[in-house]
C-alpha cells in the first residue's frame, strides 16, 4: 500500500522522519517528499508549508503523482473547547473552511456552490484510529475542525468559529486536504494535537508547545500506520 503523511510545518514531520528512519528524497512542486520503504509498503512524508493552498498541492501531488491510496495529516491545532488541553489529540470527524464567505449572494458561510460546507473524513480510517486509541488506552478526542488562512489568537474570533461552524479546533490546512481527497476519492484522516487555545496567548503557547504536540500526533500516526498495514494484510 502507498500512504501519504502530510504536515504543514517542518516541525510537524521531523518526528515522523525520526520514527521511520531511512528515506529517499524526491522534490516536486516546492515540496520534498521523503519516501520510506516500510513493511512492504511505501510511505510518502512531506510538509506542505503553511495554509490551504500549499496543503492542497501537497495532497494532490501525493495522490496524482505518487499514487498514495490513503492520506493522513499529522500536526497541531488551536483548541476551541474548554476540555481541550495542550497535548490532547483530536481526530477530525468533518472539516470546513471558515474563511469562505460568499454570503453576498445569499450562500451560507463556508459554502461554495457545487461543494459542501463540511467534508467528512473517512469513517473506516477513523474507526482504525479509535481501535488504536482503545488498545493503548489513549484518550483520542473527536471533533469538527475549521481551517482558514489565519492564525487565530483572539477570543472574539474564537467564539465566532464556535458559533458559526460549531468547530472544536482550528488550524490552517485540514479542510483543503479534505476537499482534495474527497474530490479524488482517496480516504483521509486528520490528526491534530493541541498546541494553544486560539486566544490572546495563542502565539506564546504555540511557540512553547509546537514540538511536543507535533510529537504526540506523530507517535499516534506511527501506530495508526502499523495497524492500517496489518489490516491490509489480512
Ligand atoms: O500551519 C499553521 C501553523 C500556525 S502559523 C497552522 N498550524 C500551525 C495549526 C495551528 C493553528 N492554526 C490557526 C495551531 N494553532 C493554531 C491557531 N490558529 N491558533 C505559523 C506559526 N508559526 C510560525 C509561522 N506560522
Amino acid at each position: 500500500m502507498k500512504i501519504g503523511i502530510i504536515g504543514a510545518m517542518r516541525e510537524e514531520i521531523i518526528p515522523l522522519l525520526e520514527i521511520f528512519g531511512k528515506y529517499e528524497e524526491i522534490s516536486l512542486g516546492g515540496n520534498i517528499f521523503y519516501c520510506v520503504s516500510y513493511k512492504d509498503s511505501e510511505i510518502y512524508i512531506a510538509y506542505s508549508k503553511i495554509g490551504k493552498v500549499h496543503s492542497a498541492l501537497t495532497a494532490s501531488s501525493m495522490i496524482l503523482y505518487f499514487k498514495c491510496e490513503k492520506i493522513i495529516f499529522s500536526g497541531v491545532a488551536g483548541g476551541l473547547r474548554q476540555d481541550l488541553k495542550v497535548g490532547d489529540l483530536m481526530i477530525a470527524t468533518k472539516l470546513c473552511q471558515h474563511d469562505v464567505d460568499i454570503s453576498a449572494f445569499g450562500h451560507p458561510l463556508g459554502f461554495i456552490p457545487e461543494s459542501k460546507i463540511y467534508i467528512q473524513s473517512d469513517p473506516k480510517l477513523n474507526e482504525i484510529a479509535k481501535s488504536v486509541a482503545k488498545r493503548y488506552e489513549f484518550d483520542l478526542k473527536e471533533g469538527i475542525i475549521a481551517s482558514g488562512d489565519q492564525f487565530i489568537n483572539n477570543a472574539e474570533k474564537k467564539q465566532w468559529l464556535i458559533e458559526k461552524f460549531n468547530a472544536d479546533a482550528v488550524e490552517m490546512e485540514g479542510a483543503s486536504v479534505a476537499v482534495v481527497c474527497d474530490l479524488l476519492q482517496v480516504p483521509f484522516c486528520i490528526f491534530r494535537s493541541i498546541s494553544d487555545s486560539a486566544d490572546g496567548q495563542a502565539d506564546v503557547s504555540f511557540d512553547e508547545f509546537l514540538d511536543s504536540s507535533a510529537r504526540i500526533s506523530a507517535n499516534f500516526v506511527k501506530n495508526m500506520v502499523d495497524t492500517l498495514l496489518q489490516q491490509d494484510n489480512l
